[in-house]
């Protein structure tokens, strides 16, 4: 997979050598990415994009239109940059898909990391100050997909950290980048799919088997893989009916989100989901 990210502060990132190219450091030179990163796994291209402002201060931002606080990054520099970027790609026949993280995009989710771990090609745009002159991506989408993502409701000071967190969804989605496909598929929100989807996961535990007076809980320890999936399960319902009982409610009014027993875990739990589980 290649992955261009194009800023004011390719400095987050990392070192970029004269190509462009990700030399190592920073949140993509870390970890199993960083190591897909030096196999040439995924290949990362930082660029600056003051390098396109076309003033001796290397201005990217003015004043904006109607009033109001803050700046906005210039369309004519944006434009410069991906027209040169979207240029520099190897012509494989991939189209690239460009993301711009945005609080006013759609949410990014485990299904949407999963859609862009199946791209070639990814081009991350990084908008800082009050966001990019709306026309940069008017212009791009009749270019190439264009996705305006948000991951999430508060306020950062640039896109930056929101690649960092998309890359990091995406990357370790690749095959081969975390090594044990198996450790994806139980994640919250129910990776890839399987028994646990759309829940948060359940608490986990390692030795000593007792620690400061509290034991690991024994159907863990009794070799009984069925109950021990039941209870994982369990523990699971319980945990997302209290921090996300939205998710809880979807399962509910899925076709096949939960059973009976489901049902009877969360009743006893105090969170019925429908009338003929209220307390009897
Ligand atoms: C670029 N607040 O916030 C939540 N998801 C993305 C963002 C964001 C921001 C400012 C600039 C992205």
């Amino acid at each position: 997979m290649r992955i261009d990210i194009i800023t004011i502060f390719p400095g987050y990132f990392g070192t970029a050598g004269p190509d462009g190219r990700l030399a190592a450091s920073g949140p993509l030179g870390v970890s199993l990415i960083g190591k897909a990163g030096a196999r040439g796994d995924i290949d990362f291209r930082l660029h600056d994009l003051r390098s396109w402002a076309a003033d001796v201060h290397h201005t990217v931002d003015d004043t904006p239109f109607g009033g109001g606080p803050g700046m906005v990054m210039k369309p004519d520099v944006w434009g410069d940059a991906l027209d040169a970027v979207l240029g520099t790609v190897p012509d494989s026949g991939t189209v690239p898909r460009l993301v711009v993280p945005t609080p006013s995009g759609t949410p990014f989710t485990q299904q949407l990391a999963a859609a862009y771990a199946g791209e070639s090609h990814l081009v991350f745009a990084c908008g800082r100050y009050e966001g990019i002159d709306s026309r940069v991506v008017a212009d791009a989408r009749t270019r190439l997909p264009v996705d305006e993502v948000s991951i999430g409701d508060y306020v950062l000071a640039g896109g930056e950290a929101a690649v960092a967190v998309i890359i990091e969804a995406v990357c370790r989605l690749l095959p081969g980048v975390l090594g044990n496909e198996q450790s994806t598929r139980d994640d919250s929100f129910g990776g890839t799919g399987g028994a646990m989807t759309g829940l948060l996961e359940g608490p986990v535990y390692t030795r000593p088997r007792t620690w400061r007076e509290r034991d690991v809980p024994d159907v863990l320890l009794s070799g009984n893989h069925r109950a021990i999936a039941r209870w994982q399960r369990d523990e699971a319902l319980r945990r997302t009916a209290v921090n996300r009982p939205d998710l809880i409610r979807r399962l509910a009014a899925a076709p096949d989100g939960l059973d009976k027993r489901d049902r009877r875990v969360l009743a006893d739990a105090g969170f019925p989901v429908d009338a003929e589980d209220m307390a009897d």
